[in-house]
Parts: C-alpha cells; structure tokens; sequence
C-alpha cells in the first residue's frame, strides 16, 4: 500500500475481468487476456441456478422482486483443493486470480439474519477465509446486505436500445421468508416474510462479523472488501441499509481498522448515492490504501431513479476518476462492473470487450501523461 504520491517507480494499477461461475472455462480466460486483462476476480456463488428469470448472459437481474435464484449447498464449502485447481488453471491461462466476489448465502445467511446457525455460519466464513489465504487468493468481496439488488428493472433503456438495468421508485414488498440478499437459502421456509431490523441493529452485526472474521483474515493474509449497497437506498423491501452514502463507506473501515478490513469500492453504485461527491469519495479512500478492488461502471441518474450505461457516458468522467486513483498510488485491480447489453450473438462478451478497450485507452492516457500526479 503505502502513499508514495507521484512516485516514479509506482507500479500500474491492473485490468481485470469478473467471471461467473458458469463462466470459469478456458475460453473466457482467453477472452480475457485477449481484451487485454492481466487479472480475473470469479464468483463462485451459481446466481443463476434454477432460475428461469435470470439468464446466463447477462449480469444477474431477476424480476423486480424476485430472487436470482438458489443458493449453493449448505454442506459443501469451497475446498482447498477446489480453490487451488481454479487458481492454477487461471495461472495457466496466463492470468492472476485476484479475489472471489461473494460469499454463498447457503453458508452464511444466519451470519446475516443472526439467525439459529450464527456461531457455525460464522466458523464457515473464517474457513474459507483460512482456505483462500493456504491457496493464494488475495482477497474475499462480500456484501452485508439483506434485501440485495432488489427493486431494479431492466430495459431497452441504454444507448441504441441496448437491454439495460436501472431503478423507477423504491421497492417496499418486504422479504419472504427463506430468501436473504437475493437468493433462496430455504424453500421449504414457512410462508410469511423477514421481520424488519433497526439499522443499529444492521450495524452490529456487521461489526460482530468484522471483529469475528478480520483477525482470521490477516493471519490468512486475505483482505475482505465490501460491496455498498446496490441500490444505494436508506432501506430496501423495508430493511436497513448499512452504505448507502459514500460517508458510511468511513463508519465500516472504522469499525475494525485493519489492513484485512478493507472496500470493494464500486464507482457505480457510489454515483447513485444521494449525497457527497464520487471524486471526493474516491480520493478519500484511495488516499487510506483502502481500496482491495474496483468496480468500474457509468450510471446515469441517482436513486430511485437511474439507469446503468456504458463505461463512456453516464455522470461519471472515468479519466478524472482513474487520475485520482493514479495520484493516490493505488496500485490494486480494476474490473468492469456490469454494462449494457449488445445486440448481437454474445451480448455479455461484447459489453465486457467495449468496456475493457475503453478501459486500456483511458489507462494509458494516464499512465503515459503524468496526468494524475498534476491533477489536484
Ligand atoms: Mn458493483
């Protein structure tokens, strides 16, 4: 980490792709190093498994209420050996695997909804964390969320009638039972729907997590990221949210401080924020060496009303983004969030291929200009 501004010998920040389980095939590792991508950051939660309204192409969407789809196998973690084989197979194909992007519901819902199973829910995610660090993998993304991505809907709405997703007004269906942050856990749950929390209550748990997990974290060598809260909404199907403003961002680093307690930041879902400025926000962060990874997108809009676009327009200026990064010397991966859709054969791949060229232009215009270290 460390905070050498302008130093010559900084190394460059890194390109990377995310891949969904489904997608962790020789090919898309290929496609991946052809786009010009040195990392890849994988899911390994199937968010599209029995799920009829979320297809595979595209990020996951659900209906507007409904789930993705059903978690994983409650019994089954990650094993060691399942981790080293995906990360040697990426090395193979000439890559780095920089983090895994969530963790399954089935493994830790109770964790979230201090449920019946929290002490052995919490013993999954320390091993987990204790497997990633015996094979390597740098950093866990999570998000601490109840409600999820719910609430979004999805449309023609991006450039040229591309298939877009965004928000039109909150959402305040409450959560049925057996579903927490978008997936089915238990299907044969009682009927009725999740009692709402107080955001307090929201925050201790969290806090509970953080200071049961962040010490098994740095002895593993593995940082945990978090993801804000997508969309960025006080409470969502009338749950709390925790960071739903960039400022809050603060409240969870300083919860636990602690190299491993560290941010998944999202720039998109940092734009859709009511309040504060996503420049600010970035330099504020970046400067503390907070940052594991980046989440790349543009939006247009504020919640509850906005819509995803592409990397290329929307509110945010990328390259003065990219510039404070360069400034603030972070030196971790950036990946592309979700984009529009294309038309064509492979609307997900083209996305990803627009975005990441995008991507390598604006990356070498900063690199090559000494632009970040003037821009004050
Ligand atoms: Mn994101």
């Amino acid at each position: 980490m460390g905070n050498h501004k302008g130093c010559p010998y900084q190394k460059p920040m890194k390109l990377g792709l995310g891949l969904y389980r489904h997608m962790l095939t020789r090919e898309n590792y290929a496609f991946a190093r052809q786009a010009g991508c040195t990392h890849v950051v994988i899911h390994l939660v199937d968010y599209f498994n029995q799920a009829s309204a979320n297809p595979r192409d595209n990020q996951p969407t659900g209906g507007k209420l409904e789930p993705w789809g059903e978690a994983g196998n409650p019994e089954r973690l990650w094993s060691l050996e399942e981790l080293r084989r995906i990360r040697r197979e990426i090395e193979d194909a000439g890559l780095v695997l920089a983090a895994i992007e969530n963790l399954d519901p089935a493994h830790w819902h109770d964790v979230l909804l201090d449920g019946p199973e929290r002490a052995r829910h919490i013993e999954n995610v320390k091993t987990i964390v204790r497997r990633m660090g015996e094979a390597g993998i740098p950093i866990l993304g999570y998000n601490f969320s109840l409600a999820g991505v719910s609430g979004r809907v999805s449309g023609p709405t991006g450039r040229g009638g591309a298939i877009s997703v965004g928000m039109d007004g909150p959402v305040d269906e409450p959560i049925p039972n057996g579903v927490v942050w978008n997936m089915v856990y238990d299907r044969a749950a009682p009927s009725g729907t999740v009692s709402p929390v107080t955001s307090d209550e929201l925050w201790r748990r969290l806090q509970r997590f953080l200071e049961e997990v962040i010490p098994v974290a740095e002895q593993a060598g593995v940082r945990l990221a978090a993801h804000p809260d997508d969309p960025p909404l006080p409470t969502l199907r009338g749950q709390p949210r925790l960071v739903y403003q960039p400022y809050l961002y603060q409240r969870l680093l300083d919860l636990v401080p602690s190299q491993s307690n560290a941010l998944e930041l999202c720039v998109g879902t940092l734009a859709e924020m009511t309040e504060g400025n996503i420049y600010e926000a970035i330099d504020q962060y970046s400067r503390q060496g907070k940052i594991a990874y980046l989440h790349l997108r543009n939006v247009a809009g504020k919640v509850p009303h906005y819509r995803e676009t592409f990397i290329d327009e929307g509110d945010v200026d990328m390259i003065r983004v990219l510039s404070i990064l360069k400034r603030n010397a972070f030196e971790g991966v950036i990946i592309p969030d979700h984009t529009p859709q294309m038309s064509c054969a492979a609307p997900w791949h083209a996305g990803m291929a627009h975005t990441l060229g995008y991507m390598l232009g604006a990356l070498a215009r900063i690199q090559d200009s000494g632009f970040g270290i003037q821009d004050k």
